[in-house]
């Protein structure tokens, strides 16, 4: 059986899930959208996924038009129906049906979106092995166009940067800014560690807020690892002792290699091993229950 598709206020089969060909979402990309896991029945940071699609529409102007925690509920009510205990939610907010002119404000509701599903992740090899990932030519958005921290349905920066990826057989691309400092990865965000202390741009060199990026924070802090903030250039990320990206797909995945590089000695090093596994055990106990 199908998966059922929470759309327009209502549950429908996946067939029937359909948005109007004068959504703005589909017109313009005017919309925000989140990805979140489900690990053992739980909904893995849900209040900062919320957070953060609450706070990108209001940047856009756009009005959800539920309270946070009835929405809350509806993601939970769709993990439940579809069965799923673990896997991955789509959370998408369009602007809604307008015309065929740019003016959001001639749209009607925003229309809210919740698929819950699977997904499909790198395999085993890549947390024992590592990624090998490179830099793309096409730069990361510049904030003073559209910001990196709304998490809006418009993914052409990094599908054009995902095309780089795929031509060249890697993994993952780094993403510079105009000024050439790294921002994040295509999909995930970017760290290094150096004399045991991880490093990771800040988010305003044009980076998403990654909720997996928080996370990190977290385990650092309670595990007593140093972490700070830092711009970082390609020539810091090539003589770094190890890299790592974080996203929720990827969860902590190991880079050993960037550019064709061994990144320290080109396998994962020990303070990514121990964030790999204090993440195995955080997410395991943690998150918003289905039930
Ligand atoms: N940067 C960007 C640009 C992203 O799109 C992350 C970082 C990681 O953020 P989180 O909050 O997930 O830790 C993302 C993640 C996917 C997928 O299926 C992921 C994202 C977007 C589209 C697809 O892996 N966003």
């Amino acid at each position: 059986m199908g998966l059922q598709v929470y759309i327009d206020g209502k549950f429908v089969p996946e067939d029937e899930a359909k948005v109007s060909v004068y959504d703005h979402g589909l017109l313009y990309g005017d919309g925000v959208f989140e990805g979140i896991r489900v690990y053992k029945r739980r909904l893995f940071m849900l209040d900062e996924h919320l957070k953060r699609l609450f706070n990108g529409a209001k940047v856009i102007r756009l009005n959800i038009p539920v309270p946070l925690e009835e929405l809350k509920d509806k993601i939970r009510e769709t993990v439940r129906i579809n069965e799923i205990d673990e896997g991955y939610v789509r959370l998408v907010v369009t602007r809604g049906k307008g015309d065929l002119g740019l003016s959001p404000f001639k749209c009607g509701t925003p229309n809210i979106i919740v698929i819950a599903s699977t997904i499909k992740i790198y395999p085993d090899e890549v947390y024992r092995d590592g990624l090998k990932i490179i830099t793309v030519a096409t730069r990361r958005n510049n904030p003073d166009a559209l910001s990196p921290q709304i998490k809006s349905l418009n993914y052409l920066n990094h599908i054009l940067a995902h095309f780089e990826v795929v031509n060249a057989s890697a993994d993952e691309g780094l993403m510079l800014n105009d000024q050439g400092y790294i921002t994040e990865c295509v999909v995930d965000n970017f760290f290094i560690v150096m004399d045991g202390k991880v490093i990771t741009p800040p988010t305003n060199v044009g980076a998403l807020h990654g909720i997996t990026r928080e996370a990190v924070f977290r385990l650092c802090a309670e595990h007593s690892i140093m972490i700070e903030e830092q711009n970082l250039s390609l020539v810091e990320a090539y003589m770094s002792d190890e890299a790592f990206l974080t996203g929720t797909a990827a969860e902590i995945a190991p880079i050993t290699y960037i550019d064709d590089r061994p990144i320290g000695d080109g396998k994962p090093g020990p303070v990514t091993k121990r964030l790999m596994d204090a993440f195995k055990e955080y997410r395991e106990n943690n998150g918003v229950p289905i039930d």
